[in-house]
């Protein structure tokens, strides 16, 4: 019986010096690392990250973001609408719609909302029916342009580079005023121009504004006392 346990023992010696298996461990999505590089850098600024729900109603979607009923946004063709009154949103803004509202009119709000949002489109290399958008809200007394403006030149500098510059053009959104179209300079041929900049040496990046009075009012804000920008 001894001699059969010696000779188990032996045969079954394992070699604890030998080199555990290695296996792969993967990497973060390149989406989920770019939303939360974002996050870092307005978590950074005192912005609280909110959510809301995908699905959505047309009066947070459209109504109380200034959104006529004759704005071509709102048309079968671009919304996925579930019934009449509820839809897939198709910005993050009515999120920001709700926060401003559970505030009952008392500032500041400074929020930036992440997550995937809806637009009827026919999927291609450079189209999708779902992506991903992040939009950012500023609401106290005294919030100007200029504000804005030095938010999204760190942004821009975090994100894309320290030597980036950024651009501002007159745009129009039915829910800012005024509003702007915002590029940044190309972060490959900084500024010459190139394939990837079209050779005009500015990528768009976001669009931006003030908040419209409207907008504010029917959130539960008094827009002679506050003012804010937002971006997305
Ligand atoms: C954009 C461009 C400009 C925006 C406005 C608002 C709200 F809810 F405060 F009115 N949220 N996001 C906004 C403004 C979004 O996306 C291109």
């Amino acid at each position: 019986e001894e001699a059969a346990l010696e000779e188990k023992l032996r045969e079954e010696t394992i070699d604890v010096t030998l080199p555990g298996r290695t296996f792969s461990l993967g990497s973060p999505h390149p989406l989920s690392r770019t939303i939360e590089d974002i996050e870092d850098f307005f978590l950074g600024l005192g912005y609280e990250i909110a959510e809301g729900y995908e699905v959505e109603t047309d009066y947070y979607n459209f109504e109380a973001l200034n959104l006529p009923k004759s704005h071509p946004a709102r048309d079968m063709q671009d919304t996925f609408y579930i019934s009449e009154e509820t839809l897939l949103r198709t910005h993050t803004s009515p999120v920001q719609a709700r926060t401003m509202e559970s505030r009952k009119g008392r500032g500041p709000v400074k929020i930036i909302c992440p997550g995937k949002v809806y637009r009827r489109d026919s999927d291609d290399a450079t189209h999708s029916h779902q992506f991903t958008q992040i939009e950012g809200l500023v609401v106290d007394r005294n919030i100007r342009m200029s504000d804005l403006k030095g938010t999204l030149e760190l942004f821009a500098k975090e994100i894309f580079g320290a030597e980036r510059e950024i651009r501002l053009r007159p745009s129009y959104f039915p829910f800012t005023e005024p509003s702007v179209e915002v590029d940044i300079s190309c972060f490959k041929c900084k500024g010459a121009g190139c394939n990837v900049c079209k050779g005009t040496g500015w990528i768009e990046i976001l669009g931006a504004g003030m908040v419209h009075p409207n907008v504010l009012e029917m959130a539960g804000f008094d827009p002679d006392e506050y003012s804010g920008f937002a971006f997305g």
